[in-house]
């Protein structure tokens, strides 16, 4: 009759044991339950991922609306500074969602510098400006526009169908057509081993520099108004403009960046702005956003993820006047969405550069992507 004695703490230690389980376990139920009740809660409330893509189309649909609206009253889009590059502070939407963070973001695409648009000179200067050196920028000058030309006629440190063809590494022979994605490049000889994934060069980031520089979307200038430091200091060495008239202008009266008096250029012909061109060279840049790209994020707390994009022409930019082929004119002309030859002297651009007429906005890319975490 000894063991009654022992008996009473054991039971108790179970029943703790029992209690700090139950405990545990209706904490877990609950977080469950809450979990369950706020996603069901989104499902009913927004209808679910269909209502969250119907949204972002709203904004998109928005976002255009406040560009005609610019468009409209001050006749061209200069710079995001005039308040379209955030169109959801300048004007929200007309509900709100509870628990929905939307993004929408307006971003020129004519801050990048136009590849299809580019003379000879200003690629070799642009490769300068990357770090390569001079005999080595012009050698790639010469495969690459020896590529995107119509002839088969090697320039000097070029290379045409028969230099490919004696290479057995090379796939691919010149497609005697503008490039139409920049992954292109990798195929081009000089550019292979530059660009190539597996060399040095690469480690160095000379394609990525050259991804954030140029663009293929556009044939128009780059965008003084909208351009990074890197760029503009590139543009500025390729149209001989003074980098410091330049800061002090955007900077504006109190000369500190970023503050509320900063300004952007509205005339080509503005005096900070006076290109320094050899006779025959074209300026690169101009004061104008021609194409934009709107972005928009919206996040329904952490349950949904909708993301949609789309690439937006402005006024008459998609005029791209059909390139003539000075150098092998009985060869038909490429077709209407080659942009125009880089060797063309395109004078439009230069007019159309400040004209008030542009007013319409078209959208010719669209790209969405949806995430349910
Ligand atoms: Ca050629
Ligand atoms: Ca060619």
């Amino acid at each position: 009759m000894k063991h009654p004695k022992h008996k009473t703490p054991q039971k108790g230690a179970v029943l703790i044991a029992v209690l700090i389980f139950m405990f545990v376990l209706s904490f877990i139920v609950v977080q469950f339950v809450e979990e369950v009740h706020e996603r069901l809660r989104y499902r009913m409330q927004v209808s679910g991922d269909e209502e969250l893509r119907r949204i972002a189309y709203d904004c998109l649909e928005h976002s255009l609306a406040v560009l005609d609206e610019f468009l409209l009253f001050e006749g061209t889009l200069y710079s995001p500074q005039q308040g379209w590059g955030n169109p959801l502070v300048y004007e929200p939407l007309s509900y709100e969602v509870e628990g929905l963070d939307m993004q929408v973001n307006i971003i020129d695409e004519t801050r990048k510098i136009s590849l299809s648009a580019i003379t000879e000179e200003q690629l070799v200067l642009l490769l300068e400006q990357m770090g390569i050196d001079g005999f080595e920028a012009r050698r790639l000058r010469d495969t690459f526009f020896d590529w995107v030309d119509q002839d088969d006629i090697p320039r000097l440190q070029g290379a045409e169908s028969t230099e490919y063809q004696v290479d057995a590494t090379k796939e691919f022979l010149p497609s005697n057509q503008m490039i139409e994605e920049l992954e292109e490049l990798q195929f081009i000889i000089g550019f292979d081993t530059w660009f190539d994934p597996q060399s040095y060069a690469w480690q160095a980031g000379y394609y990525n520099m050259f991804k954030e520089l140029v663009t293929l979307k556009h044939n128009h200038p780059v965008n003084l108004n909208s351009v990074n430091p890197f760029i503009l200091e590139i543009i500025s060495e390729l149209d001989g403009l003074n980098l410091n008239d330049i800061n002090y202008y955007k900077a504006g009266r109190d000369f500190t960046p970023g503050s509320g008096d900063d300004r952007f250029f509205t005339d080509i012909n503005a005096d900070a702005i006076t290109p320094d061109l050899e006779e025959g060279q074209e300026r690169l840049s101009g004061v104008q956003a021609h194409l934009l790209r709107i972005q928009i994020q919206l996040d329904y707390r952490e349950y949904s993820s909708f993301y949609l994009e789309a690439l937006v022409n402005v006024g008459a930019s998609a005029e791209a006047a059909e390139p003539e082929t000075p150098e092998q004119p009985e060869t038909p002309v490429p077709p209407v969405s080659v942009p125009a030859d880089p060797n063309e002297p395109d004078d439009t651009e230069e007019e159309s550069e400040n004209s008030a007429d542009a007013s319409n906005l078209s959208i010719i890319e669209i790209s969405e992507s949806y995430q349910d975490v």
